[in-house]
């Protein structure tokens, strides 16, 4: 993996160097009071970093035990590294490293179930948190449930409580533990991009629960009635990208040392969470969380306004052949697009919270998004977009199409998202678009294959329930959508931004 040279010392416990450990305590597993399910790396530049900030302010069984879902490679190596590792904040203005050393532990759930299921259910274990992406929750987005046709969901409902296959199969399996255990009451800490996330994690727990077989789900379903587990809501923010060479050898030469698993991030970082914890927490605001009674509004702004334009920089952006957002926003028909969704189709959604100064608010969004020391590609946040976009545009677009309006730049991001995911035959999206991931790719090309032109093709996809069951009732969106697709197709992608911001 490493570009490093071969000699250059591997980072570890022993090596790390103290000026860049953002707190000095040495944890060990009996300090494990959270379990994290994701050990991505938006997990470990984000919460993992709140968390020493807190424990540097405060001592506290604070430490995290990491759990990847499926893939080996970060655990293998952060435990070849005494689970050391750098988060590399990159800016035009340079690179600053900085290493949390907040795990105790890390675990594979597809290899290790039973640590897994055991870490969830042990007493210590106050705080269950998640960044597992909208994918990871397994939820229909026709009907916002549990997703019945997966078949991690079919197996897990079956299934026994030692080895689940999906996150919510885990949690479950293990609040059962507890409840069997009368165990300490746990908080559910939902870190992913879905609007009330803590409300969306209670309702698909609760609906696991309730379809367990026969009289399975009883205790567990009276331990969480009885309130021993809460779900609080929060809003995360900070862009992180996948990790390349580029940040392996930037980090070695900074440090000196081989850091085979860094983890890239922006310089900015927010995390607002409600503060309805069932067992205490740490204290996070040591490293600037902001703790409220109401994250919705902070919700939305960031799912709407930076997630939701995050979207249409991306397609647009890999349509027109570019590998990173920053390249994407330095295309001036992107921007306006921008702009454009923004300002006059997000915005009117939304109530900005008093302390958040919206053009200020607005400004960093571009220039976060224009942070080129971050290549933070088009291909990874156009990935899984029928499970994101399914959180960013139905309630805008309804609020628009119900006052008579039609929101021109939410159909021209889900036209462009449907011409990279599933381009008609003899229209080549390009690379950027081909290497998007997405688990509904084969059902939209079956779709596709059976319509006729664009309008149909988006009549199709509305109706099979990509956007929720109520967009279908507008059926000029669809038809719009079918518009922009034809005119990507047939005139290409600025074409079919420019005619949208001739409509707006
Ligand atoms: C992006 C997000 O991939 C995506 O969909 O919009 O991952 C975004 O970078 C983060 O939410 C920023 O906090």
């Amino acid at each position: 993996m490493s570009t490093a040279p071969a000699r250059t010392a591997r980072l570890t416990a022993a090596t790390a160097p103290a000026g860049a450990l953002l707190h000095h305590r040495t944890l060990t597993p009996a300090d494990t009071g959270i379990v994290h399910l994701g050990l991505g790396n938006f997990h470990r530049a984000h919460q993992a970093v709140y968390t020493a900030a807190a424990l540097a302010r405060e001592d506290g069984p604070w430490g995290v035990l990491g759990v990847a879902g499926r893939a080996t490679g970060v655990a293998d190596a952060l435990r070849a590294q005494d689970l050391r590792y750098t988060v590399a904040e990159l800016s035009p203005d340079g690179l600053r490293c900085t290493i949390p050393a907040v795990h105790t532990g890390v675990l594979v759930a597809a290899r290790e179930p039973e640590p897994v299921q055991r870490a969830l259910a042990a007493p210590g274990t106050r705080v269950i948190s998640l960044t597992v992406t909208e994918h990871g929750y397994t939820y229909s987005p026709r009907t916002g449930g549990l997703d019945l046709d997966h078949p991690g969901i079919q197996a897990d409902l079956r299934g026994n409580r030692t080895a689940p296959q999906t996150t919510l199969g885990r949690i479950v399996r293990a609040l059962q533990e507890r409840a069997a255990t009368h165990a300490a009451p746990v908080t559910v800490l939902s870190c992913d991009n879905l609007v009330g996330n803590g409300d969306h994690t209670r309702r698909l727990v609760q609906e696991f629960i309730d379809r367990l077989p026969g009289e399975e789900g009883e205790e567990v379903g009276a331990w969480m009635a009885a309130g021993n587990l809460t779900f609080p809501n929060t809003m995360v923010d900070r862009i992180v990208p996948a990790t390349t060479d580029a940040e392996r050898s930037a980090v070695a030469e900074a440090l000196g040392l081989r850091d085979e698993v860094p983890a890239p991030a922006e310089p900015f970082s927010m995390w607002v969470l409600e503060d309805r914890f069932a067992a205490s927490r740490p204290a996070w605001e040591a490293g600037d969380a902001l703790f409220t009674d109401d994250v919705e509004p902070y919700e939305l702004l960031k799912v709407r306004l930076l997630n939701g334009t995050h979207s249409l920089i991306a397609y647009l952006g890999a349509l027109a052949g570019c590998d990173t957002i920053p390249q994407s926003t330095a295309q001036p028909f992107v921007t306006e697009a921008a702009r454009a969704v923004l300002w006059k189709e997000y915005l009117p959604s939304l109530i900005v919270p008093d302390d958040v100064d919206l053009d200020a608010y607005v400004a960093q969004l571009f220039t976060r998004w224009a942070n080129s020391a971050l290549g933070h590609r088009t291909r990874q946040v156009g990935s899984d977009g029928s499970v994101k976009l399914r959180q960013r545009i139905p309630d805008p677009a309804l609020l628009q199409l119900r006052a008579g309006r039609m929101p021109h730049h939410l159909a021209l991001t889900v036209a462009a998202y449907l011409c990279c995911l599933a381009p008609a035959a003899g229209f080549d999206p390009g690379e950027h678009a081909a290497a998007m991931a997405d688990p509904a790719r084969d059902r939209l090309a079956a779709l596709r294959t059976r319509a006729g032109g664009g309008p149909s093709f988006a009549t199709a996809v509305l109706n099979d329930g990509l956007l929720g069951d109520e967009l279908p009732e507008h059926p000029a969106f669809a038809a719009r959508i079918g518009e922009f697709i034809d005119l990507i197709h047939t005139r290409g992608t600025r074409a079919a931004a420019a005619e949208a911001a001739g409509s707006a």
